[in-house]
């Protein structure tokens, strides 16, 4: 019997721990053997020495990524590119519950727009807040471009909180980038239109009624949440806005808006015009917008706004007359828009130019002052010369998109999308320092922590919009391809190829992981997507079915290997809601819940309650279960819900089958009980004889365990009532069910013990 304990419980602790098995039979063969035997050269060696995190290791850095059309995030760990996550945004995702749950849809359909459903997105930029210039690993910010959303992320646990739909655009583009001290988030247009909703304008009034814009999102870091009525726009020309930064230090209180097709020209190729890109990259220069947004933002405060659907627009008129918005002609079709670290520059990438224009904020700070314009754009704004606005340019190659900068001085990297390569190069002496090829066309690059005012450097990732020929072939539709390259030396080196199979990421950021301190389990009873108590959280020993006219409330929980209640019996045509609360308090312990065919799914992490409801519109018998292998005894835990016809009578009194069970049955059980209580008392003598109170996870493994013992008590008197009626099979099954808490107790006690083990726990006296 003790064997099968032991079995049952080292089970469980080899699925918690992943015992590391070395294998001998590698030991004869040699590096040099394994290299012949691979092809591989001593440059590939190099790569895989400095991106391979061994088993058990973990990466330097966290990269969060755009999923692109998949509406998610990605993130990955660097330099061993391992994915850990994706984080559902803008769209369903079922493992997580997200969207087949009243908690998570609840955020989900913060993003309708006009009453609609959206159920995806198209990704582009995540921004991490910042403080004082740099990363603090405690939200996330990102945007869809083609339904103008923004959304928020919780780092605490890495889930969406909160969608907040733009209330005057119709796409957006330039967003999310944040404020230094993330006082805002920052969201510009893309393509112009009406700013009123549901406004129909022709094409022909595009100049006079279609307009750009940009938005500043108001954060509040306390709450974690976008504060709609706090935050205001900026009213821009129908210049397609594209993408924007933030000034920091010198420049702080200042933001950067590209644009392309400033031409405003609307296409129309059926009426026999040229086709959009001729007329949109018809001119020689398209315009960044220049913004003082601390000045717009007390200029909003003190009333100069205009409300449009409910929002505040900061009027170009005003803009203009109060000093705050200001144009700054820059090369055909830009892209990129990156401050310098320093916050002295602000590097521009013209998709049709092979220069980068490294602009000097200190000369259009000069020129505002002395009044200098060349002119003045059709709506009124002033307009800054290029020449009295430059710093340098630097010819890198063709088709520069996006700069990111190096831990070391002045160094940057652009880019370049024709060219297929990354260009490194010096900012403030404007000269070419190495080149590297990448395959291919890259769009974004990223380096660590490189758009904050303190870059990491170390690595780079290149986000290849197409691979191509470089993985095994998986249908027309390829991955993208992340590449890792090696910046810490002069020449860089590449080290990694990375498919993404999940939507065209756009942008990534990625910050040092120990900045990150997610939490491993919440307070018991927490709704996930509000932060607060779930109002359909309950303890053990309270778990309740509420019934009130057709709609029955199941208030549930979920513990190793049970589910709370066990039957659920309505009747056709009722509204179910059911609430289920995680109990444990062990790391890692997810329970799952569906329902068969009523599509619902709740992912229930360690102290999480969240909701499903559904209406029981169909008669019949419906399994209900854990989806996640939680335990040995995982696929026990089961229940039915019956739906029963409207006024359905049992014909007759409803007891169960009995199984058989003898008093030999019981007595072997007893012994079993008795064998396993001598293993748990000797794994609590133990951890009690070290100062296990040291160590939080122990301490929450032990109440778990508590837990568990505590609700032997009421099954042992009723094994023991029922033995003494002589009711074998309820004694019997009684008695298995005190072994069952019993061997959830030893399994919690065996990962204390071990853990106790490994993290060096000291004997007290
Ligand atoms: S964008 Cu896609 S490559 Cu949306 Cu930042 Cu440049
Ligand atoms: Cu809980 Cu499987």
């Amino acid at each position: 019997m003790k064997t099968r304990i032991k079995q049952a419980v080292g089970l469980a602790l080899a699925a918690g721990f992943g015992l590391a098995a070395t294998s001998s039979a590698f030991a004869a063969e040699s590096l040099q053997d394994v290299m012949k035997r691979r092809g591989l050269s001593q440059q590939d060696l190099m790569a895989a020495a400095k991106t391979y995190v061994p088993t058990g290791k973990r990466d330097e850095f966290l990269a969060f990524s755009s999923g692109g059309q998949s509406g998610q995030i990605i993130v990955y760990g660097i330099p061993s590119m391992r994915i850990l996550k994706y984080i559902a945004v803008f769209t369903p995702e079922p493992w997580q519950g997200y969207g087949f749950d009243e908690n998570s849809k609840a955020v989900l359909r913060q993003g309708n727009i006009d009453g609609k459903e959206i159920n995806w997105g198209d990704t582009h930029h995540p921004a991490i807040s910042e403080t004082q210039g740099q990363y603090d690993g405690q939200f996330l910010f990102i945007n869809d471009k083609a339904n103008p959303r923004l959304a928020v992320i919780d780092l605490r646990d890495f889930e969406t909180k909160q969608i907040v739909v733009n209330p005057i655009f119709k796409s957006e583009h330039g967003g999310a980038f944040v404020t230094p001290n993330t006082e805002y988030v920052i969201e510009a247009a893309q393509y112009a239109s009406p700013l009123e909703n549901q406004k129909f304008e022709p094409l022909t009034s595009f100049n006079s009624k279609y307009r750009g814009g940009v938005t500043y999102w108001k954060f509040d870091r306390h709450e974690g949440r976008l504060v709609p009525n706090e935050s205001f726009s900026l009213e821009l020309p129908p210049y397609s806005q594209d993408l924007s930064d933030a000034g920091k230090g010198p420049s702080e209180g200042w933001s950067f808006t590209n644009s392309f097709c400033s031409e405003r020209y609307v296409g129309g190729i059926e009426k026999g015009r040229p086709p959009y890109e001729a007329g949109c990259s018809a001119k020689d220069t398209d315009y960044m917008h220049v913004v003082n947004w601390k000045k717009a933002a007390e200029l909003v405060k003190a009333g100069k706004a205009t409300k449009i659907n409910g929002h505040d627009v900061l009027p170009i008129e005003v803009a203009v007359k109060e000093g705050v918005l200001f144009l700054v002609p820059e090369p055909k079709s830009p892209h990129g828009v990156d401050v310098t670290p320093d916050g002295k520059f602000i590097t521009v990438s013209g998709k049709l130019d092979t220069h980068v224009s490294v602009y000097s904020f200190e000369n259009i700070m000069a020129a505002i002052k002395a009044g200098k314009f060349e002119s003045k754009d059709p709506y009124g704004i002033p307009v800054i010369a290029m020449k009295d606005a430059l710093h340098t340019q630097v010819e890198l190659g063709l088709g520069p998109l996006h700069t990111q900068y190096d831990a070391k001085n002045c160094v940057a990297y652009t880019s370049l999308y024709v060219d297929s390569q990354v260009a490194k190069w010096n900012y403030c002496e404007g000269k070419v320092l190495d080149k590297i090829s990448v395959h291919y066309n890259i769009g974004h690059l990223m380096t660590m922590e490189g758009d904050t005012m303190a870059p990491q450097g170390k690595y780079l990732v290149a986000l290849n919009k197409l691979s191509i020929d470089r993985f095994n072939p998986v249908g027309p539709l390829h991955p993208q391809n992340h590449q890792l390259i090696d910046i810490s030396n002069d020449k860089m080196q590449l080290l990694y190829d990375m498919p993404l199979p999940l939507g065209e990421p756009h942008y990534v950021v990625a910050i040092k992981a120990d900045k990150l301190k997610p939490a491993v389990r919440y307070k018991v009873g927490t709704d996930s997507r509000t932060d607060k108590p779930h109002p359909g959280a309950v303890r053990a020993g309270q778990e309740k079915t509420v019934r009130n006219g057709n709609k029955v409330e199941v208030f549930g929980t979920l513990i190793r290997s049970h589910i709370t209640p066990e039957t659920i019996e309505v009747e056709k045509g009722d509204e179910v809601t059911i609430h289920l609360t995680n109990l444990e308090r062990a790391q890692d312990e997810t329970h799952g819940f569906t329902v068969s065919t009523f599509n619902v799914h709740a992912s229930v992490e360690p102290g999480k309650t969240v909701t499903v409801k559904f209406k029981a519109d169909k008669e019949g018998v419906y399994p209900y279960y854990c989806t996640e292998f939680c335990s040995a005894l995982h696929l026990e835990m089961q229940g039915y819900l019956l739906v029963k016809p409207k006024g359905w009578k049992p014909e007759k009194d409803a007891s169960l089958a009995g199984a058989g069970y003898t008093e030999e049955d019981y007595k072997k059980t007893l012994k079993k009980v008795a064998d396993t209580q001598v293993v748990i008392d000797q794994v609590v003598g133990y951890i009690t004889s070290v100062n296990y109170t040291d160590f939080p996870d122990v301490v929450a493994m032990m109440e778990d365990a508590v837990d568990q013992l505590n609700r032997t008590k009421e099954a042992k008197a009723k094994h023991e009532d029922a033995a003494r009626g002589a009711d074998w099979d309820q004694a019997n099954l009684w008695a298995e069910q005190v072994w069952q808490y019993q061997v959830k107790a030893a399994d919690l006690g065996l990962r204390a013990k071990t853990y106790l083990e490994q993290n060096g726990a000291k004997k007290v006296e």
